[in-house]
Order: C-alpha cells, then structure tokens, then sequence
C-alpha cells in the first residue's frame, strides 16, 4: 500500500550503512566550519570523536525498571483504595550514583529490548527512504447552518505495508484509508487537511472484516480481564468488568473501535468516548453479542439532532467545527480496554488544522515539500514480518513465568504494564533517511508510540555516548494546541506519548553531504525525568537510540529558501487565562499486586485527602471532576507512582503553570511548554498545575496517554457542566 507515498526523494539507492562497525565518515571538521555557527558545543565533538574511535561499543548498564520493579514501587497492594504520605512513592528507581554507573559502563554491548523473533540487530538501517504520508482525500462537502463543510469516510481495514527494508516480509497491520481510493490505506493514516473556521464531518468506519463480510480477529493478544468494552458481555455486560472463574483465553471476536481527533474543541457525541465504539457491521457478529457500546446510540441520536447525520452500522459521523487554534492534532482509536492494542497495529494519523488569527502568513515557514510530517512508533518484529506484541504478562518480566493470573490472583493474564518496542518507525518505515537541501525545513512531529517518551537530538555520530553532543539545533515552535508564545531553540526535544512538536531544522550552513542522525536520548522504560545515563539509562544506542538519518543534499546550488530564520520568528500572542475558579486535585497512582512483588496491575486517577493521601478511582466510579462551562480551572496532578505520566484532557487546551517537586521547590513550565497543551508530562513525586477553559457542556475523559495505563483504570470520566 505504499506505491503511494512519495519519497522525499527518489528511493535514494544508498548502500546500507548500520553503524555496526561504526559510521564514522562525516569529518568532524567539515561541521566545525564556521558555515555552522549554531553548532552546540565544537569542543563536545572532539570528544565524541575520540569516544567513537577508542570505545564506540560503549554503552552503561544501568538497571532497568524491568530488573529493579519493586524498589521504589508502590507499597500499597490489593485493595481498591489505598492512601500514601505525599512523596513516598517517589523513590527513584533507576542508578543515580555516578561512580556506581561508570563501574559497570565497561559492560557495554548492544542491549536492545526484548521482542518478536526479529533480531533488531540484524536490521539494516537508513536503507529506505523516509516516506511522506499523503493528504486523505475529502468526499465533497456538505452544508452546516448553511456553511460548507468538508466531508470525509474513513475506514479502518488490514492490509499489509512494506515496514522492514526492502527485500523482508510486509507486515500485517490496520490503518485508515478512504475507502474510494484503496492506495490512501497506510499505517501511519494520511493527513486530514483542515482549514480554520471550516467545519470538517468524518464518517469513521470499522471495516475490519474480511473479503467475505465476515469480522477479523484482532492482530494482537487481547486482555478481557481488564475493564474494557466487552462485546461478548451482551448489552448488559457490555463496557464493563468480568468476574471470571478460570483464567480466560484472549479475546478473538469482533473489534469494537471508535476514533478520537486528539487535541480537539469538539462536542461530545463526536469526541470518540471510549464507550460510544462500534463492531464492523459484519456476517457473523456472534448472537447475543453487543454491536455497539454502551452510549453509543445517545451519540447517534445527538449527531442526528445536532448536525442532521444518519449513523449506518459499523460507523460514527462526527463533526469537528476547526473553531481552535491552527495547529497539529491527530486522530486515533479509543476503544475501552483496547486502545494500546488497537493503535499499536496502525490506527493513527495527523490531522492539521491550518489558517485563523493562530496561524502565520504564507510563506514564513518553510511549506510544501519542506513541511513534513513524522509520526513516531516504536514497533517489534517476528521473522515473518508480522508485528510482535505480548501474549501474556510473562513478557514483563515482574511475575511468575506463566502465572498464576486472575481469578487465581489479581494479576491480568496478557496486559503489560508498558509496551516497549525494539525498533523505530518514521511515518511506517523503520530507521529511514531522509535526504535534505541546504535550506530550513518544518517537521510536524507526533509521539504516537505507546509508552516511549522520545528525547531527540540531531548528531554526528549515532552511536556517541549518551548524553551526546548537538550537531545543529532544533527549534521548536509549536507543540500540541499550536505555536509557542516565541521558539524555543534546544540541543533535545522531549516528546512524551500523544504529545506533538512543531520543529525548525536548519541545514542552511550544514556543508553538503555531511550524514546527521537523529537519536533518541529517552529510555527503554517511562521517562520520568532528568539526565540520560544520570537519572536514567538512555535507550539502546544500537536500536531505539537511533530514529533517523539525514543527509545534505550534495548538490552545490543553493536552494532558494524565503522561509524566516527561526530566531527570527515572531509568533502569535497566547492570552494567559486567568484566576480560576474551580480546580480539582487529581492523585496519580501505580497499585501494585498481592502476590508478585512490585508488579503493577493498574494505575488509577483519584482524588486527593485533605491530609494530602490519595483516593484511588475507578473508570466507572462517580465523576467528581465538573468543571463549568465558562470557567477557568486549575488541576494539581500529584504524581504518587515512580513513572512520569503523559496526562491528556480532552475538548480543550490548557496551559502548565508550573511543577512542584516533592521538596516544596517550584518550577515555571518548560521553554517548549509555555504554548496550550492537551497533554503534559506529570513527573514522579510532583505535582503538576495547569489552568484549562471549557465552554461546551458535555461527558469528556481525562487519562494517562501511555495508552497501556490508559487501558487499565488510568483514565476517568469529566462532565462540563452547562
Ligand atoms: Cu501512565
């Protein structure tokens, strides 16, 4: 399905370099030419030169939060609510002692996590071009209040994609497409071009049935212990928690799926709540099963009153009124219980929404084909091509090898804490490269990975010690609710899951053909925080440590480039919104097993005690969280639990006011953080102060977007209150 992805250029045939001997062709003085004035660092990379050429295998073995679970984990075990003094959890797991690490640094070897039967070693890097993903085409228009409005279907369908180089198997995996035009299927989706003030209507269809009509099984291990959409449940049973009297076998039946625009100012019938899913309106649909979740049909009902949409089985229309801030969403699958297994096979695409008084004029950013679009993924690959996911909690690491689960104990059977995966994949295509003039380019960058936070850096040598030296800067200037306030410029952006950054790279005065790679600083685990190889050990250089390559374009014509320097960008103005007049104290928590020590089973949102312990709540506890429409409101996340969590709140774009660290000391926002926001990184121990507005009335969900949390009780229900 990628005959239709056009290369940033022609499929480059260049000879596979895995920096496995070392990489090392680009002279280190080509980039200390004064042609590369903002070079982080010159010294830096002398130093780097000489680790590469002395010791380029080195990497520390700091333990994992695979191997040290338990030490800072949560202590509280069973029951369904638990209290903690204020800062207890907030233990650090990982080897903070400086000599302690140094000691076991000589121990360096390629350490890539565990996977598929696909060695991620044995794959060959920046062979493949990096694809640019299409535009999805619209179906017409149609009329709201007597406006235009850009209609679309998008289905969800299998198919297999070219994700391993050239010459491996294709790989099984679902995504979006319009169903008119079968080459637009792709894993990442193609991108929904939405212009400001222009309402967009989406039919979201689930298509994932067979050439006879007859529903696929999922292409992963579904858990039905969770609480989770539960077609089988039947229309009483339906979104909901089992009582099991034996362990089950996964879940084989038809998918429910319901889509999310991520980031958008949306009325509730079309926001994708986790419980508004639909099955494929297939053949075989089990008897007794529910086709459709539990307030799905008050949805249908209110699309119908609302924007005059007739809903046909195995499908939602929703409208998106593009009535917010120009900037990067992203639409993906939110399915009860489901949602890390469902985005995990592809279920994922931009959707930009361009033009209002939050966008800049033409032509001061780089556009067209020097606007690109990257949506990370961690993926794990089986020798067949096909994408490996767990099959049981055994994977993690943290229990008995085999059980026992639940009902024998309380621990979920398939359900893995946090999915980590052994390679990286731009845009479907894993490690590619990318082949740049000497000019500025804009990328769009979407995190849509499952627990991987990304610290990206660009570098000469990818396999430098981490933290490596910056080869050029990257500036940010935007991220999830549209540009800064002003740029940012940086040595690393940090990319949380579900967040986007709105990136400038600069190759203006990068001497042509010098070969730059894009690493990964984050770790193999949830970020929570600091320093690679200080507070954490940083991803695999050899395998998640790496994202993409880069070469400068070798031709000596400058390209014409009008495009505003990045240090030059002035950006519109953000209003901070004001006193609030509600807030609400969400308590992050990790509720760790009563049989296997320091095993997680869930993570909750709850809220907050007067004496400042936490109340664990459930998906389907009463909603406590009411904001009122019109009101400014401020959230304080605590974070309880020894990860860093990605918190998402739907319909609105908040602003982080600042962190409070376990020891009273306060922080303003980061530089990249000071624009609107729809998810924010809550670090263990701290709490985290957003202020938000909501101004439509309706049942929304907040949750943690490492969507393996999210699945398993990290996410909970708000109603905006008219
Ligand atoms: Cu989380």
């Amino acid at each position: 399905m990628s005959d239709s992805l056009e290369p940033d250029t022609p499929a480059a045939a260049e000879a596979p370099d895995n920096p496995l001997p070392l990489d090392n062709t680009q002279s280190l003085d080509d980039l200390s030419a004064p042609g590369v004035e903002n070079t982080v660092g010159g010294d830096a990379l002398d130093e780097d030169a000489e680790d590469s050429a002395a010791e380029p295998t080195r990497q520390p073995v700091l333990l994992t939060r695979r191997t040290l679970l338990g030490v800072g984990g949560m202590i509280i075990a069973g029951g369904t609510a638990f209290a903690l003094p204020r800062g207890r959890a907030a233990a650090p797991v990982t080897v903070r002692n400086a000599a302690a690490r140094r000691a076991v640094m000589a121990m360096s070897t390629p350490n890539p996590v565990p996977g598929g039967s696909l060695d991620p070693l044995t794959i060959p890097k920046y062979v493949t071009a990096l694809p640019r993903l299409g535009v999805m085409p619209s179906t017409g228009s149609a009329s709201y209040n007597g406006a235009p409005v850009d209609t679309y279907v998008i289905a969800s369908r299998q198919f297999t994609q070219q994700m391993l180089p050239a010459g491996y198997p294709s790989t099984t995996v679902w995504g979006y497409g319009a169903p008119s035009s079968t080459g637009t299927f792709h894993a990442p989706a193609f991108t929904i071009e939405a212009k400001y003030g222009r309402p967009v209507r989406v039919t979201w269809a689930n298509q994932l049935v067979d050439s006879s009509g007859r529903y696929l099984p999922h292409l992963f291990t579904v858990d039905p212990t969770l609480h989770w959409a539960n077609p089988p449940g039947g229309v009483s049973g339906r979104d909901s928690h089992t009582t099991f009297t034996s362990t089950p076998p996964p879940y084989t039946g038809p998918v429910p799926l319901v889509t999310h625009l991520h980031g958008a100012h949306v009325t509730e019938e079309s926001d994708g709540y986790p419980q508004a899913w639909t099955l494929p309106a297939a053949s075989n649909i089990p008897a007794g099963y529910a086709a459709v979740g539990t307030v799905y049909d008050q949805y249908k009902a209110e699309a119908a009153q609302r924007y005059g949409v007739a809903w046909q089985p195995g499908s939602s229309t929703y409208q998106y009124p593009n009535d917010q801030r120009a900037t990067a969403m992203w639409y993906h699958d939110h399915a009860l219980g489901m949602t890390r297994v469902n985005v995990q096979s592809g279920l994922s695409g931009f959707y930009l929404l361009r033009g209002g008084p939050a966008d800049l004029p033409a032509g001061v950013l780089p556009s067209g084909t020097h606007e690109i679009a990257m949506v990370l993924q961690d993926r794990s690959f089986n020798k067949d091509g096909s994408l490996f996911f767990p099959d049981s909690r055994t994977f993690f690491g943290d229990t008995t090898a085999g059980g026992p689960w639940i009902p024998t104990t309380d621990t979920p059977p398939y359900w893995n804490p946090e999915y980590f995966a052994n390679t990286v994949a731009v845009n479907g295509a894993l490690w590619p490269v990318w082949h740049v003039a000497r000019r500025r380019y804009r990328l769009r960058v979407l995190n849509s990975s499952n627990a991987r936070t990304y610290l990206l850096k660009v570098v000469t040598n990818p396999l430098a010690d981490r933290p490596a030296s910056a080869a050029l800067p990257i500036w940010q200037i935007g991220s999830d609710g549209g540009f800064l306030p002003a740029p940012a410029q940086l040595d690393e952006a940090i990319i949380a899951p579900a967040e986007r950054a709105d990136l400038i790279l600069d190759f203006t005065n990068v001497p042509a053909g010098t070969q730059l790679y894009l690493i990964n600083e984050g770790p193999d685990e949830p970020y929570h925080g600091g320093v690679p190889n200080t507070d954490f050990m940083a991803a695999d250089y050899y395998t998640t440590g790496q994202v993409m390559k880069i070469v400068v374009g070798n031709s000596a014509a400058a390209i014409a480039d009008a495009s505003v320097p990045p240090s030059q960008l002035s950006l519109p103005a953000i209003a901070p919104l004001g006193r609030p007049a509600q807030t609400f104290g969400v308590s992050l928590n990790e509720i760790d097993s009563a049989f296997y020590d320091g095993a997680p089973i869930y993570g909750t949102l709850g809220t907050l005690n007067a004496d400042g312990t936490a109340n664990s709540r459930f998906w389907d506890d009463p909603v406590d969280v009411k904001p009122v429409a019109g009101n400014v409101v401020e959230f304080d996340l605590v974070n309880f639990t020894v990860d860093g969590h990605p918190i998402h709140i739907h319909q609105t774009q908040f602003q982080v006011v600042s962190r409070t660290g376990s020891d009273g000391t306060v922080r303003p926002p980061q530089p990249w953080e000071t624009g609107t926001k729809d998810t924010v990184l809550a670090f263990p121990g701290e709490t985290t102060k957003l202020r938000a507005y909501f101004d439509i009335p309706g049942r929304y969900v907040y949750h943690c977007h490492i969507i393996d949390h999210e699945d398993n009780e990290m996410m909970r229900p708000f109603d905006v209150l008219p």
